[in-house]
């Protein structure tokens, strides 16, 4: 359940408990694809808009502007207790000798002496300087164990105040679980009303494991537009809110942390004023009832490589379980 923690900008802001014993903040904001716009970004969310919760990567490439906003922000009085800052572990990174150098060099970047949580982006390990699409030989055996137990002694070590994972499926969640002696707080996946994964939701549920839902508007550019859905412009019109709302607010009803991204100063706003109303249960059952389910972000032009291998198809990345 999530609980209200604080109000910022006249509303609450909501939180859930993770395993580790963390709060993590109900939205963040995304920063995918923002590039030079994410120090901007990033102080009007955590300045203007309330946000609490800021989700990067080093892929993003964007650390370093990210870093340069939450500084801003401190220096406009925010203290870092009060962030809850995450970031991921590169497939490049995904060997134990790896794990704890990529952590070091991201907390650089980001002028931080510590997050709140370090994700494994991708349970697959690429070579460094691999292509797009791999090329055969790119993409290398990944020990899960090994990199899982380097990551637990980050936590140790309290560099990362939370661990977790990205994009894993039923097969590598129950094979992380079991070897695991820290169970990861969050998994991130993929998740809107047009991708609802409910298989991966009810697993974490089962094991107290938190999930966030990325990619919550359908991720527009090449992805879904979930804004112009009918069910959701419908839903939306009705209620007196926006379709980035109705899908924000439809992602933490179902108990997921949601990171919306945004450079839009104005959207940004927008889609964390989700506190103070619901969306009906007539309503929230018809956007779980979207059809033509499908992934966005299937992992293709990362991993797939059609006739060496080791994964020729999606269904390969994703265990053949959707
Ligand atoms: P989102 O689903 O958040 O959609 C972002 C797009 O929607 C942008 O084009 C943005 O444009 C637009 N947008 C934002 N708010 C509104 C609004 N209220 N109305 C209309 N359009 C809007 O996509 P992402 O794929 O970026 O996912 C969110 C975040 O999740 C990422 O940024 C990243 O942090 C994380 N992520 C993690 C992944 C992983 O593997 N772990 C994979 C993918 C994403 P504009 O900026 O112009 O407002
Ligand atoms: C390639 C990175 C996808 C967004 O997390």
């Amino acid at each position: 359940m999530a609980h209200a923690t604080f109000t910022a900008e006249g509303q609450n802001m909501e939180s859930f408990r993770l395993l580790s014993g963390h709060k993590i903040p109900a939205v963040g904001l995304g920063t995918w694809r923002s590039g030079s716009q994410a120090t901007h970004a990033v102080v009007t969310a955590l300045v203007e808009g309330g946000y609490r919760h800021i989700d990067t990567a080093w892929e993003y490439g964007d650390q370093k502007e990210v870093g340069q906003g939450i500084k801003r922000a401190m220096h406009a009085g925010l203290e870092r207790r009060d962030l809850f800052v995450t970031s991921k572990l590169w497939c490049t990174e995904l060997s134990p000798e790896r794990v704890r150098p990529a952590l070091q060099n991201t907390l650089k970047e980001l002028q931080l002496e510590y997050l709140d949580l370090y994700l494994i982006h991708w349970p697959f390990r690429l070579r460094e300087g691999a292509s797009r699409p791999p090329k055969a030989g790119d993409v290398l055996d990944f020990d899960m164990e090994g990199v899982w137990r380097e990551m637990e002694k980050l936590a140790k070590d309290n560099l990362v105040r939370s661990i977790g994972v990205c994009n894993f499926t039923v097969t590598k969640l129950n094979k992380l679980l079991g070897f695991a002696e820290l169970i990861p707080s969050v998994c991130q996946m993929e998740m809107h009303p047009g991708w609802r994964n409910d298989t991966m939701l009810e697993l974490c549920k089962r094991n107290q494991i938190h999930v966030t839902a990325y990619s919550p508007l359908g991720s527009q550019e090449g992805g879904r537009d979930l804004i112009h859905d009918q069910t959701v412009d419908r839903i939306a019109k009705k209620l007196n809110k926006t379709p980035g709302q109705v899908l924000v607010k439809w992602g933490i009803q179902r108990g997921t942390s949601v990171i919306p991204k945004s450079q839009n100063p104005d959207r940004i706003k927008e889609n964390i004023k989700v506190f103070d109303w619901v969306i009906p249960e007539q309503d929230f059952q018809a956007l779980n009832s979207i059809p033509d389910q499908k992934r966005v972000m299937g992992g293709e032009d990362l991993f797939v490589n059609e006739t060496e291998g080791p994964y020729r198809t999606v269904a390969d990345l994703w265990d053949h379980e959707d």
